[in-house]
Parts: C-alpha cells; sequence; structure tokens
C-alpha cells in the first residue's frame, strides 16, 4: 500500500523544503516503502486530514494518520519491523531524541538567520504574507533585519558542528557504518538550507559538507532530486 505524506512546498510544486518532511521523506526511502504526496503550502496544513496537525509532516497509511517527524519514524519502525531499522533498537530512540534537540537547537536557529529571507521568497503571495507576519512575530523582528545578522553568525555556526565533525573521523554515519533516522534528523536540517539559500553554510573540504554529501547520495540521490538554491 502507498504511504501518503503530506509535504511543504512553496510556489513551486517541485521544491519541498521543509526540514520535517526531509527527515520523514529520508525514513521512508530507508524502510523502502511506496510513497505518494500532497504538496502543501503553509496556509493548507489546518485544514489536512480534517484539521489533525498544525504542522506538517502528517502521514496516512490506510487507516493510521501519524503527525510529526519522530513520531512518523517510530511508527514506521514499529509497523514495518522486517524492513531496515531506523534506530537500531531503544537505545537508538533514545539517542536520537538527543540529535533531534541537538539540530533543532544549534543548526535550525542559524537556517533560520541565513535563509529566511529566501524561504519568505519561496512562497506565493497568499503564503508569503502569512510566512513574514507570523515569523516577525515569533523572531521579534523583521525577516530582513534577522538576515542581516547571518555573516556575522557564520564562523560561530560552523563551529557549533564541531561535536558532529570530530564524530566523522570515527564512522561515516550518525549511525555507524550506515545511515539512521538520526542522519536523517541533520542532513533535513542542511538540506532546508541546500533547496532555500545559496548561501553557503559549509566550506566544500568539511567532512561534515562531505558527510551531507553521502547523504544526498543515498536512496538513489533522492536528496539531489531537488537542485540546490541558485
Ligand atoms: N516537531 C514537528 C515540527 C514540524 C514543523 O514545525 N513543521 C513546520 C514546517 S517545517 C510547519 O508545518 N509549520 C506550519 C506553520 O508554520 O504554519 C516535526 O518534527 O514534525
Amino acid at each position: 500500500m502507498t504511504i501518503l505524506l503530506y509535504d511543504l512546498v512553496g510556489r513551486d510544486e517541485s521544491r519541498p523544503f521543509s526540514p520535517h518532511c526531509w527527515k520523514a521523506t529520508m525514513a521512508l526511502a530507508h524502510k523502502g516503502l511506496d510513497i505518494s504526496t500532497a504538496p502543501t503550502r503553509f496556509l493548507e496544513v489546518p485544514t489536512i486530514e480534517g484539521g489533525a496537525s498544525k504542522t506538517v509532516p502528517v502521514i496516512r497509511d490506510g487507516d493510521k494518520v501519524v503527525i510529526d517527524s519522530f513520531a512518523i519514524a517510530l511508527y514506521l519502525d514499529e509497523a514495518y519491523p522486517d524492513r531496515p531499522t531506523l534506530f537500531g533498537g531503544e537505545g537508538g530512540k533514545a539517542m536520537a531524541r538527543f540529535i533531534e534537540r541537538w539540530s533543532q537547537l544549534t543548526i535550525h536557529p542559524y537556517v533560520t538567520t541565513a535563509a529566511i529571507v529566501d524561504l519568505h521568497t519561496m512562497q506565493d503571495e497568499e503564503n508569503a504574507a502569512y510566512f513574514r507576519q507570523s515569523r516577525e512575530q515569533r523572531l521579534g523582528r523583521r525577516l530582513e533585519d534577522v538576515v542581516a545578522a547571518r555573516d556575522a553568525g557564520l564562523t560561530a555556526f560552523r563551529a557549533s558542528l564541531e561535536p558532529l565533525r570530530s564524530m566523522l573521523a570515527y564512522q561515516p554515519f550518525i549511525g555507524g557504518a550506515a545511515p539512521l533516522f538520526a542522519d536523517y534528523i541533520v542532513f533535513g536540517a542542511l538540506q532546508w538550507a541546500r533547496i532555500a539559500t545559496p548561501y553557503q553554510l559549509l566550506e566544500n573540504s568539511d567532512v561534515v559538507a562531505q558527510w551531507f554529501c553521502r547523504c544526498l547520495d543515498l536512496h538513489g540521490g533522492l536528496g539531489r532530486k531537488v537542485a540546490a538554491a541558485a
């Protein structure tokens, strides 16, 4: 059976950009499950599945609707135990939660700083107005004032990735020899940046950039199906 993924898009349906939806996309591919996607714009999110969620990703698998990227990965491992694991067991689930919090609190704020104006530009008129209003309220500043800080923050952002960078001296993926959901969590954050903005967050020589390229190659180059922002 095909699993339906509600995937966040802007004006261009072929450029899904949400970090959390990318986590779900990679998790579904890791499991080798067939999917169809429902391109969803910000203002459509509250209407999907009868108003089941305020955010995407949301999946429908037969009768089952699952909300939240982490919950989706947990569900997929439980519902499809014969497919490749996303967590490698209970300890893996707990540690993936640490990676999720680290990514959300360390990587997401800087991607927001770097890409917020480009993310606004990706939306159609109605959704751009919603995006500006909701984000300016959340951030307490105009989008243009947020992005003005990106050059000043770049060195500190790159330094903040040192735990990941130094780990990559031991193993090619966060999951070890092969990727797990923890890899897709961090991948989602950097893929969000890659699709939204041409601003270069990582130097090409950075081992984190090399790990990210390995993730782009996974599952038949799924991540590369959307070109980097130019
Ligand atoms: N914890 C949730 C977060 C999902 C989330 O924040 N999704 C954003 C898109 S990246 C969203 O749907 N936002 C709706 C809005 O801002 O109106 C998850 O991991 O799925």
